[in-house]
């Protein structure tokens, strides 16, 4: 209810007392009157409820943690004294010093100082969302992870990312993505954290930080930010050339995904399943998006990231919002767990291979479904703390030297990062599984213990808490044999072939797709400025392949040279393509360009049919407001000051009201006419030109052509449909969108 505060100043308000300045201007009164009746906050959209708060007890904290701090209507200190005003320093006198016992102005000033945290040091930019697995329980042949071998429903939260840049970076940099998420299975949490790309550049943890020392912005000048164009890049990948398979996954379309929604995930190493009886298999996850994996052109990316900084996280965040909820089956690949930890003499502990899935089929084993946005950016996206070591029962790991390292490094860098060892008590990390540790105090620590005991064995606390059965715990340690060896710092034989693998997946592309390939290499290695580093990244590709060394040496106008070893006879993989197949095309954005004279009613339809198919309509318009009077106006979202091609999956161009006329032109101010003649604003050219160029579908009706004409589209290329009313346009441009781009348009020079 609302309640009037008893007002505690006397006298006239401060805004009146402020300015007695001899000839100061008189006090204006505020623009936007500040409101006086307290209320409550405004409760958070049902979207952006997160999973219940859970103590460390296992219990339900009551209130949750935003209530305890955000509660009551009044503005308070940290101690929860009410404050009668925040805006004015304590002072002697309103022109004098101010006082040092301004205790409310010191503790608002500290708390602001340390409202950073270190970003993290890899991963720093992310986008986050809570969901929901659903197990299929198809898995209880291969593991007793309860959450993955029955039919039920685990609460996760995913994050996102990019690898290299600054948490304030740009989204639709050419990089690899990570794919982390958490599951709060009853068993306690079991983190899966992957990336978008299922190998990497290093065999062995010890190099992690050279490699991404190298990545990162150069140390002189801190540039480039976020970018993998630049000499000390090229410098390690072209000296370890265990880098080549991932270099050239990242080279390739899947560094520039479209959007999160739209990224397979992987979990890179191999992990080892433990089923009832205890039988082993080892297995690589993966994670397989309902609307298919596509990704932006290196332009459209470029473009985007002056245009949209935020363009992933804005789209992810949309698409929840919106209710277009996205979704990921789980998979396994599933090889038997024999000595050698080899399948098809594929050495599954080295974390540059792939198996191919033509070889080992990916099973399905649940659904992954992303249905609510963080409230709280910081306490939820920022504070998540994932661990490849968070472990449940019948999930294991194997001797991957680079998956051994990783389970040292995440506990340790939250330490840091997170301001001491109490991290898994913050909301977003706690387990909703019961907590019984004997960890005790340390910075941060919000739970109170109880009992005189922490240590095992114990008489006083009733000897709580108990072990659980060796077939119990979450750490199975399978009693796998170490042969007898030597210390040694080496790698084993079977990690030294940098080369076949990526030549697989050079072989396993389209043309269109290593067209790309190709404009990747050529741009990123031009960025280079050291002659010796270009030169040493072309023998590498000479041991891929020579015509894609061969058109990158052309490229840079540089010699190709010959392979330094014997070119491996491999099987493409045709699953690794990301051309050729029909996607749903439910939550794509298509920009219907129209104007005040346009046909409206024809719009008011591709609207509905757009609708209809799943599909976001944005009307962009001369001006904002509303086109159309009269009782039905249709909203405009975007105008053509503020839209760009890059937004928008495809473009419709609304019928224009006389042959030749400009249906998007705004009336002429003067006349008040409508615009005769072909389209002359030069940013519709502009969106048009784009959209043709990045192989976008564009669909028109009843005299859009000019339009078309006007940015040089050619009328009658591959997927530029003119029609004759604005549902058949939709129709056309669903169809064409279902392949993501009109891949008949390229290869283009891009
Ligand atoms: Fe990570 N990685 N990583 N990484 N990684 C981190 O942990 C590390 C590797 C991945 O959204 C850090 O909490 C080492 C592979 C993701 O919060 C850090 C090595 C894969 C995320 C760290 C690797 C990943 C991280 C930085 C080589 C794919 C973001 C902040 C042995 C399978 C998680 C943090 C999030 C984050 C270390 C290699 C995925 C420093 C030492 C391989 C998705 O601990």
């Amino acid at each position: 209810m609302a309640v009037t505060p008893p007002s505690l100043t006397t006298g006239a308000p401060m805004s009146e007392k402020r300015n007695d300045i001899p000839g100061a201007p008189a006090p204006q009164p505020p623009s936007v009157a500040e409101p006086t009746e307290p209320h409550e906050p405004l409760p958070p959209k049902p979207d952006q409820e997160a999973p219940e708060a859970v103590s460390p007890t296992g219990k339900p904290t009551g209130a949750p943690a935003s209530a305890r701090a955000q509660s009551g209507a009044y503005l308070t200190t940290a101690q929860g004294a009410r404050l009668y005003e925040t805006d004015h320093s304590l002072k002697a006198g309103a022109r004098g010093p101010v006082l040092l016992q301004d205790h409310h102005l010191r503790e608002k000033i500290t708390h602001f100082d340390h409202e950073r945290i270190p970003e993290r040091v890899v991963h720093a930019r992310g986008a986050a969302a809570h969901g929901i697995f659903k197990g299929y329980g198809t898995a209880a042949k291969v593991t007793k992870a309860a959450f993955l071998a029955k039919d039920t429903e685990t609460p996760v939260f995913v994050r996102f990312s990019t690898v290299l840049g600054s948490r304030g970076s740009s989204d639709t940099v050419r990089d690899t993505r990570g794919f982390a998420t958490k599951f709060y299975t009853e068993e306690g949490t079991f983190d899966l954290v992957g990336n978008n790309i299922p190998v990497f550049f290093i065999q062995d943890a010890i190099k992690f930080p050279d490699i991404i020392h190298a990545g990162k912005p150069h140390p002189d000048r801190e540039i480039p930010q976020a970018q993998s164009a630049h000499d000390t890049f090229w410098d390690f990948v072209t000296l370890h050339t265990e880098a080549a398979h991932h270099t050239l996954w990242n080279m390739s379309d899947r560094g520039i995904p479209r959007s999160y929604r739209m990224m397979e995930g992987f979990g890179v190493h191999t992990f080892r399943l433990v089923n009832a009886k205890g039988d082993t298999t080892l297995v690589k996850f993966h994670w397989k998006p309902k609307l298919g994996v596509h990704s932006l052109t290196w332009e459209e990316a470029q473009i985007t990231n002056g245009m949209d900084p935020d363009f992933h996280r804005r789209d992810l965040a949309d698409a929840i919002e919106a209710g277009a909820f996205p979704q990921w089956e789980l998979g396994i690949q599933v090889f038997p767990d024999n000595a050698e930890q080899t399948f098809e003499g594929i050495d599954l502990l080295d974390p540059t291979n792939i198996v191919p899935e033509e070889l080992a089929p990916v099973q399905p084993i649940g659904l992954l479904t992303l249905n609510a946005n963080p409230t709280n950016y910081f306490a939820e996206t920022e504070q998540v703390a994932f661990h490849p070591g968070h472990l449940v029962p019948g999930i294991d790991i194997t001797d991957d030297p680079l998956l051994t390292g990783r389970l040292f490094s995440y506990l340790d860098t939250q330490i840091s990062r997170l301001g001491g060892p109490n991290f898994a008590q913050l909301p977003i990390n706690r387990t909703h599984a019961p907590v019984n540790d004997m960890l005790r105090d340390g910075m941060h620590q919000t739970a109170v213990h109880s009992g005189t005991a922490p240590y095992r064995p114990n008489s006083l606390d009733g000897g709580c808490p108990f072990l659980a059965g060796a077939d119990n715990g979450a750490y199975i340690e399978v009693p796998v044999d170490v042969p007898a060896a030597r210390k040694v710092r080496e790698a084993p034989e079977s990690f030294s072939d940098h080369f076949s693998q990526p030549r697989l997946f050079w072989l396993s592309m389209t043309p269109v797709e290593q067209e790309h390939i190709i404009a990747a290499y050529t741009f990123e290695l031009s960025k280079c400025y050291e002659q010796a580093i270009k030169e040493r990244a072309l023998q590498v590709l000479a041991n891929i392949d020579p015509q894609l060394c061969g058109q990158v040496a052309d490229g840079l106008g540089l010699p190709a040279p010959e392979p330094t070893v014997k070119l491996a006879d491999v099987a493409p993989s045709p699953a690794l393509s990301q051309v050729g197949k029909v996607w749903p095309v439910e939550g794509r954005i298509v920009g219907i360009v129209a104007g005040p004279e346009a046909d409206l009613d024809g719009v008011r339809a591709a609207r509905e049919a757009l609708l209809g198919a799943g599909m976001v309509p944005l009307v962009i318009a001369p001006t904002g407001g509303a086109l159309g009077s009269g009782k039905d106006p249709i909203a405009v979202q975007r105008t053509f000051a503020n839209a760009r091609s890059v937004e928008f999956d495809a473009l419709l161009l609304a019928g224009a009201p006389a042959p030749g006329a400009d249906a998007y032109g705004a009336r002429d101010a003067k006349a008040g006419e409508p615009s005769a003649g072909a389209v002359a604003d030069p940013r519709i050219v502009l969106m048009l030109a784009e959209a043709f160029r990045h192989g976008k579908a564009i669909g028109g009706w009843a005299g859009a052509e000019s339009a078309l004409e006007a940015a040089g589209v050619t009328t009658t290329a591959p997927g530029v449909a003119l029609v004759d009313t604005g549902a058949d346009a939709v129709e056309q441009v669903a169809r064409l969108l279902g392949e993501h781009r009109v891949w008949a348009r390229f290869p283009a020079a891009l």
